[in-house]
């Protein structure tokens, strides 16, 4: 007869937080939100840490290069999608890890004879109103000047006519060479009161712009997280078919993050395949592995596959049918504080402390500050992210709202690749889906979103009384709630008769 566990399984909205004692010593601006995402020996060694604790799931629908690079910037880490091919990948690590901060790639480029109509229509298509003007509108060919929006007026000038009637030329600019530093070239712009320097090679050819707003937007990010190169970070998936060409590439790639994505981790495919990376690279790279729901499974992948950080979640991801579908998962909060346990039974045990991370399910911004005070160290979402204007997908307009497509990587959209194969002997089989195709109300720039996510974190924070991740974990004190409490938590007895569509997200 199985055994039956008689615990209920239990997601985050059957928790809230007690607070603590808030002293005048606990504002926000004194909380650090930054986690460990390796394991490592406290008191011996320095972690190796996310700046804050947030990365995105290694989804098509999700962890493009956009989003990845809007991430790190606010100091958390996209894992690439591993659903495509290696060179793929590859090429989206590489764009991430070429988004050097400060010097930017012309996206909006014209030659002199275009008409001014292609400009405006450039302008209008990437959102940017600076244009480089070069010899044959090439990004990378010779920088003749730019015109900015400045200089026209859209209703007024002659759409026809060239753009060589309206821009600035190179010898009215203020230009730098290839091989300036960013330091160097902020101060040429602050020097020249100018709002953009083209940085150009020894043949005049446009190598990049460095724009006066982004050392703005650079100070705005201070938690931004680099490479010891100051290169944004990014992270890649990898799975248990091709792993050992992938992570080849994706490390000649210089991805900085790897981790096993898998709807069930607590296999034998996984241990087998995180130990040749192992044997091959050693410690030199950073392997997460998952999914697990139980403290066995934790143990397992700690101890027998060596991994340096595990996910914990099955079924509770936005998109996601597979308890419908197969019958396994659990409650997502049950399983984040059965790992949190076991995580802190191991660190007793051999001083090495493995950070968790929540993967799915997270719902809003109380299920995201709950599952890190339930014990995760950071955590993994998709939907969060699939809304916002950096995630890969186009906006769609549904009945006068704005939607982005999210789809599962156990869907039939996604359906050709090796996530949801058992082993290698069925290569082409897929007799169900066990995630959804479905849209998401579209959110606005994820910068915005991420700082409205940290402010109440910190705010709940200094709330319970604790100023980092892992005071929060030893000092937060969570109580069960009935249903009549979750009733009470609402409003009640009021009438709202407007409220601002994004409350609703
Ligand atoms: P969510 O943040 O949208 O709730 O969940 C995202 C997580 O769902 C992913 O990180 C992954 O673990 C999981 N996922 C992705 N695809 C599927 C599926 O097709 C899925 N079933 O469950």
């Amino acid at each position: 007869m199985a055994e039956i566990n008689e615990t209920v399984s239990r997601t985050f909205d059957e928790y809230l937080l007690l607070p603590g004692l808030t002293t005048k010593g606990h504002y926000p601006e004194q909380v650090s939100l930054k986690v460990p995402v390796a394991k490592y020996r406290p008191g011996k060694e320095e972690p190796y840490c996310l700046g804050i604790p947030f990365t995105s799931a290694a989804m098509q629908s999700v962890s493009g290069p956009d989003l990845a690079i809007a991430l790190a910037r606010k100091g958390g880490c996209s894992f690439t999608f591993c659903s495509q091919s290696i060179e793929e990948q590859a090429a989206m690590v590489r764009k991430v890890k070429e988004h050097k901060a400060g010097f930017v790639d012309s996206d909006s480029n014209i030659a002199p004879d275009d008409p001014l109509s292609k400009a405006i229509a450039l302008s209008k298509k990437t959102g940017h109103s600076t244009i480089a003007v070069t010899e044959d509108g090439g990004r990378h060919s010779r920088l003749l000047g730019i015109l900015t929006d400045k200089d026209y007026w859209e209703t007024k000038d002659d759409p026809r006519l060239p753009v060589r009637y309206y821009f600035t030329p190179l010898e009215r600019l203020v230009c730098a060479k290839e091989g300036v530093s960013l330091e160097e070239a902020t101060e040429i712009l602050h020097k020249e009161k100018k709002e953009c320097l083209p940085i150009v090679d020894d043949s005049g050819n446009l190598a990049s712009l460095v724009f006066r707003k982004d050392y703005f937007d650079h100070k705005a990010n201070p938690l931004e997280l680099t490479d010891e190169k100051k290169r944004l970070f990014v992270g890649a998936a990898l799975n248990t078919h091709d792993y050992l060409k992938r992570a080849e590439t994706l490390i000649e790639a210089e991805a900085d993050l790897f981790c096993f994505d898998s709807s069930d981790g607590y296999s034998e495919w996984q241990k087998d395949a995180a130990l040749q990376l192992r044997d091959r690279y050693g410690r030199k790279i950073i392997l997460g592995g998952g999914n697990v729901v139980s403290a066995d499974g934790f143990r397992f992948l700690v101890e027998e596959a060596d991994l340096d950080f595990v996910k914990v979640g099955i079924g509770g991801g936005s998109i996601c049918i597979t308890r419908e579908q197969k019958g396994i998962g659990r409650g997502q909060a049950s399983a984040v504080i059965e790992v949190a346990a076991e995580r802190d039974r191991y660190f007793q045990e051999t001083g090495i402390y493995v950070p968790i991370c929540s993967d799915g399910g997270l719902n809003n911004d109380t299920n995201i500050i709950m599952a890190l005070a339930l014990g995760a160290d950071f955590v993994m979402m998709g939907r969060y992210f699939a809304m916002t204007e950096e995630s890969p997908t186009p906006k769609v307009n549904y009945r006068g709202m704005l939607y982005k497509p999210y789809w599962g990587e156990g869907s039939s959209r996604a359906r050709n690749w090796q996530r949801y194969k058992e082993s290698d002997k069925d290569e082409d089989a897929m007799f169900f889906e066990e995630g959804v195709d479905a849209y998401v109300p579209y959110s606005g720039s994820l910068a915005d979103k991420v700082d409205t996510t940290l402010a109440k974190l910190r705010s709940t924070m200094c709330n319970l009384g604790v100023l980092s991740m892992d005071k929060l974990h030893k000092n937060a004190r969570a109580v069960r709630v009935s249903a009549m409490t979750l009733v009470e938590s609402g409003t009640s007895r009021v009438e709202q008769f407007e409220r601002m569509p994004t409350e609703k997200l």
